[in-house]
């Protein structure tokens, strides 16, 4: 790298972009700059990278969401460019910190599902595999959240304000994409992935939606000046915002137009390369692995359909068959309402053609499984349109896919023995398991400096960056007082720095010798941080009771969006904070117990937070989620998890033991065999606290501003509701096998070095969870993908 440049190149960007003397760029315009200099080191070998592929069958990952969070020092850090940068910051004056934190996230996800698509994206790179990711490039990410009288406020996310120095924008390559009542121009963008090493450089390649026409000049000279702009407006709405993972997503039609948006725009560029160097298109799923990240692009399929049988007049079979060969489905969810459905209206009234195309799959498959034994009584089971009238989005993608899997190896055996349990006896051989990831660049690394430089010093090499299996040899120091004292010593660093970046955020102060007890990711009655929450309150009561109970102090720290119309997860937001104002104006109990809610939780944040934590709550109901990847996060930090079997919590105690975690409460068989007869009423008034604390949505100890959110929160549990059964995640019966386990928990964080070890256990043991192992089994299992050095 040569350093000189990058400052000459600065320079004349701070001129061009922002007619100043670099000295004179306030701190948005520096990282501007910066990141742009940068970028005219990696686009020379970005080129390089590109053309070594030329020719070899590649792999393409679809996505709505990619939630890659910040770039700059990524991407230095890959670049190995860090020391470099430090100095000739230095020189110019200026402080890297400030600058780094100028960067807006790139939020373009909900949360697990598009932060996978981020660790694939840096792990392929690094692995030098050709992975590409397709997407839309949102105007606004997730909304950004404030909380106001403990109320959860939400505003735009304006994410592009002050550009986009790592996008490169592509018109050249712009394609049309077609709908019944419009027609729009989809423009790339174009982001570098780039390989730790720098050695390979992918591409994520995001759309966005513009019109063919600017202006209506008809209208605009007839004084219509509304009307003169709609066609605009229209077309650039497809990619103006990211839709947060709501309860009423029903028959949003902006959503279905964004996913054939991008999924169209994206065919349609990888067809017309392909035929620029081959004169048949038969062979297309020989050079192409496309991977769907959920249902979410699964309209690819019967758009694949459509170009090949329309445009380049494949007769259907063989054109089946390069779809199938194709793609490959990944199932994120087994919730019900979150398994995606489109109206067959609507795909009549915006998509008159493709739906022609997924009637034709629907009649094919059926055939098909006639052919198979399935009988005619039972077919109605299997149909991609049902009874309803709804498209099934799961049943296309498993149809149309050779390859359908699951996030975590208890996830998919529940999608293979329930929830898909039709599809898997019918095609078992497409069903496997692929268990997810995290990219130990960001999430140690970049993250937690500290720890990872002592991990190379232990190992002399620092191997594991791209091997993260080779920490395990460092089992061998678990009873080691000097490095088990250093490990403590970085935990405290790092929960100094984050004592200080929350009392500079959130205002509060918190004792960086209390236990960091964190639940941080969305909030989803699932993810029971009401169960956490109930706890607590149960804590300040037990204190008020007995002041002298013998407990560590310990700071609960929350953080996560709720959908906006998710009204129980914004309730449950409403009430951590009213636990938290009632303890902090309490001085009985302040000392010992202290609540925090971290605002506006995104990724960024995250790399503060789980360097940081000593427990890692991951407490969802036994088989409601998949796999989970922030617990991982936390386990490569040396947290420990408090949690239950579930997800890949299962593999994570597998590996760390279970000794070294606290694992808790109703498992899946147990669930199975209560859930007819559950009655939480029982537990209600029979298990020690739990009353008093339930009492308080209803007796006026807090007062949710008249909005009723607390009744019904409480009902939820008690009463159950229209569309659910009380206490449907079974809270109140794991309330207490919780509590044990935080007791469990508080003692042994009494014994520093005790603690030390089991900390020591999970870290070293978290070699399986680098989105590395995950990416190499897509590639070698999947995708069929080569290395290229
Ligand atoms: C959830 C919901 C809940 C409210 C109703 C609407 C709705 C729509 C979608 C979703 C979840 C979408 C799928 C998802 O994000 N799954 C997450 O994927 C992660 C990566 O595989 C995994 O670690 C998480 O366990 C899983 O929840």
């Amino acid at each position: 790298m040569d350093i000189e440049n990058i400052k000459k190149i600065m320079e004349i960007e701070a001129l061009v972009h922002f007619a100043k003397n670099l000295n004179e760029c306030n701190v948005h315009e520096k990282y501007f700059v910066l990141s742009k200099s940068l970028m005219a080191e990696v686009v020379p070998r970005w080129n390089k990278s590109n053309n070594k592929f030329k020719g070899e069958r590649k792999a393409y990952y679809f996505s709505a969401e990619f939630l890659m969070g910040r770039a700059l020092s990524n991407n230095i850090i890959n670049l190995s460019f860090k020391s470099d940068i430090l100095n000739l910051l230095d020189e110019l004056g200026m402080n890297f910190n400030n600058i780094e934190e100028a960067e807006e996230d790139a939020a373009l996800g909900n949360g697990g599902l598009g932060r996978l698509a981020a660790c694939f994206l840096d792990s392929a790179a690094t692995l030098d595999y050709p992975l590409y990711g397709y997407g839309i490039r949102y105007q606004y990410g997730l909304f950004k959240q404030a909380i106001e009288d403990g109320f959860q406020i939400e505003t735009a996310d304006n994410w592009l304000e002050h550009g986009d120095p790592w996008s490169i924008e592509n018109r050249d390559e712009a394609v049309i994409v077609s709908y019944s009542d419009q027609n729009v121009l989809a423009i790339p963008f174009d982001t570098p992935i780039i390989g730790y090493g720098g050695n390979t450089i992918n591409t994520l390649r995001l759309w966005k939606s513009e019109s063919l026409v600017s202006l209506d000049f008809e209208k605009f000279n007839n004084y219509e000046y509304d009307a003169s702009v709609k066609q605009k407006n229209d077309a650039e709405n497809i990619s103006k915002v990211l839709y947060p993972n709501d309860m009423d997503r029903e028959g949003k039609k902006l959503r279905l137009r964004q996913q054939y948006f991008f999924v169209s725009a994206s065919l349609q560029d990888l067809v017309r390369k392909y035929k620029k160097s081959h004169t048949t298109i038969n062979d297309f799923s020989k050079f192409h692995s496309i991977q769907l990240n959920d249902t979410h692009p699964a309209v690819a399929i019967p758009e694949l359909m459509r170009i090949l049988t329309i445009q380049e007049t494949i007769e259907w079979d063989k054109a089946w068959q390069i779809v199938t060969e194709t793609f490959s489905y990944t199932n994120h969810t087994i919730l019900a309402e979150a398994l995606e459905e489109w109206p067959i209206e609507l795909y009549k009234e915006l998509l008159p053609n493709i739906y022609k195309i997924i009637e034709k799959i629907n009649i094919k498959l059926k055939e098909q499984l006639i052919h198979k034994g399935i009988s005619s009584k039972n077919i109605y089971q299997y149909e991609i349109i049902s009874s309803h009238n709804n498209i099934r989005m799961a049943y296309l993608s498993i149809y149309g896919s050779h390859s359908v899997n699951g996030v975590a190896r208890l996830h998919t055996e529940i999608l293979k023995d329930t929830q898909l349990n039709n599809w898997y006896r019918i095609y078992p051989e497409k069903f496997n398991n692929k268990t997810n990831g995290i990219t130990q660049r960001r999430w140690l690394l970049l993250s937690n400096p500290e720890l990872s430089d002592l991990i190379t010093e232990l190992l002399g090499s620092d191997g594991w960056i791209t091997d993260l299996k080779q920490i395990k040899v460092l089992e061998k120091y678990k009873d080691d007082e000097y490095v088990l004292n250093r490990f403590l010593d970085i935990k405290n660093t790092k929960k100094k720095q984050l004592a200080e970046y929350i009392k500079k955020h959130e205002g509060i102060e918190i004792d960086p010798n209390s236990l960091f007890d964190i639940q941080i990711k969305r909030f989803h009655e699932y993810k029971r941080q009401f169960l956490n929450a109930l706890h607590i309150l149960d804590l300040y009561f037990r204190i008020k009771e007995n002041p002298n109970l013998d407990r560590v102090p310990q700071t609960f720290i929350f953080g996560g969006k709720a959908a906006p119309g998710y009204f129980r997860a914004k309730a449950i937001i409403k009430f951590i904070n009213d636990i938290k104002n009632l303890i902090d104006e309490d001085p009985d109990v302040r000392d010992k117990l202290k609540v925090v809610f971290a605002t506006n939780y995104r990724v960024t944040y995250g790399e503060k937070l789980f360097p940081a934590a000593d427990l890692s709550e991951q407490i969802s109901t036994a088989g409601k989620e998949a796999s989970g990847t922030g617990n991982m996060k936390f386990m490569l930090n040396g947290a420990l998890t408090i949690g239950t079997y579930d997800g890949a919590n299962v593999e994570i105690v597998e590996e760390a033991g279970e000794e070294n975690n606290f694992i808790f409460g109703l498992r899946v068989e147990d669930i199975k065999e209560i859930e007819d007869s559950y009655d939480p009423i029982y537990y209600y008034e029979n298990v020690e606290g739990l009353k008093r604390v339930m009492d308080t949505l209803i007796d006026g100890t807090f007062n949710d501003a008249g909005t009723g959110f607390y009744r019904e929160l409480y009902d939820s549990i008690i009463h159950g509701s229209h569309n659910s059964k009380p206490d449907a995640y079974f809270i109140l019966k794991d309330f207490e096998s919780y509590r044990d386990a935080q007791i469990k928990a508080n003692t042994a964080y009494k014994d520093k070095l005790s603690w030390a070890k089991m900390c020591w256990m999970n870290l070293v043991n978290a070699g399986k969870f680098s989105s590395d192992r995950t990416v190499e089994d897509y590639a070698n299992e999947i995708w069929h993908i080569k290395k290229h050095k």
